[in-house]
């Protein structure tokens, strides 16, 4: 991606070329240092918004800037983690549900300290078009941020289908 970048924290690393609609986003994963996974946000874009993305980020990778950020929260959109910390955290508010919410506080971000992998799902109510998917590191702690990460989405006639498997390079 931008090795330039390597070791920022709150950076988002984006992938694209997909154009697939789902109902539910699934993704595995791992970090090879350690039994710990924390991310700040995934993100999904998209070429055309459903609405104006006044408040969102504009820190997409330089070649896809015709892209542009999906709210999640317009979708009803749902976050689950197979694993989760205790209370929230240090925090108390490191909840999967962080995932999906754009921000920079200490908090904003999903943490687990039980597993080197763990499956987090995005559900949807209606079929979303995505044609990106960008992952952002936390805020701290490097050796909490997966290595790689395997994409699945649940199409609307319900198959599942691989996307990408990719090495996260923040
Ligand atoms: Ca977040």
């Amino acid at each position: 991606m931008h090795p330039q970048f390597h070791g920022q924290r709150w950076h988002t690393v984006a992938y694209s070329g997909f154009n697939v609609k789902g109902t539910a986003f699934k993704f595995k994963f791992k970090n090879d240092n350690g039994g710990q996974l924390q991310l700040g946000e995934i993100i999904f874009y998209q070429t055309q918004a459903p609405q104006k993305p006044a408040s969102y980020g504009t820190n997409l990778v330089d070649n896809h800037s015709d892209l542009v950020r999906i709210n999640l929260h317009d979708h009803s959109a749902r976050v689950l983690a197979t694993h989760i910390v205790p209370h929230g955290g240090g925090t108390g508010k490191e909840v999967p549900a962080n995932l999906i919410d754009a921000g920079e506080e200490a908090w904003n971000k999903w943490y687990q300290a039980s597993s080197n992998q763990s499956r987090v799902t995005i559900t949807m109510k209606k079929p979303i078009k995505v044609e990106a998917i960008g992952f952002k590191s936390a805020n701290d702690c490097p050796h909490r941020d997966p290595d790689t990460v395997e994409i699945k989405y649940l199409a609307p006639n319900y198959s599942n289908a691989v996307l990408a498997n990719h090495q996260l390079n923040f």
